[in-house]
């Protein structure tokens, strides 16, 4: 007799599992919606740094360049080939960079002084940065 009663349990709970509604998440509802793919959305705060990778020329190169301290730096890359961005800041970042346009890699540096970003495959010396 009790083990019948356990079943019918069992039976129970699996069905209120199997029917319990599955629409947690209803389409959303939020307004806020981050335009990734907007070419013309508006230079965010601090520095920005194009770079182009093309047929192993970088450009530009050893830029002189001014940042403040906890100020977000920015570097876009459009690259046909992949490399390794890097950053000698204290302490420093590493980004892979990939074939394409529009990579975007944000960064901020807390100690003052010269940062030197790079391109590790194809040595070259993107800018330095005066932190400060
Ligand atoms: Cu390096």
């Amino acid at each position: 007799m009790t083990r019948l009663l356990t079943l019918v349990a069992g039976v129970a709970l699996l069905a209120g599992c199997a029917s319990s509604p599955d629409s947690a998440t209803p389409p959303s509802s939020s307004s806020e919606s981050p335009a990734a793919s907007g070419a013309h959305q508006p230079p965010p705060e601090g520095l920005v740094i194009d770079v182009t990778i093309k047929d192993g020329t970088v450009t530009p190169t050893n830029e002189q360049l001014r940042a403040g301290l906890d100020e977000p730096i920015v570097i876009r890359v459009d690259s046909d080939a992949a490399d390794e961005l890097h950053v000698h800041s204290s302490p420093e970042h590493s980004f892979p960079v990939a074939v394409g346009p529009a990579q975007s890699f944000e960064f901020s540096v807390a100690v003052p002084g010269r940062v030197d970003v790079e391109l590790h495959e194809t040595h070259t010396t993107i800018a330095t940065i005066q932190v400060q």
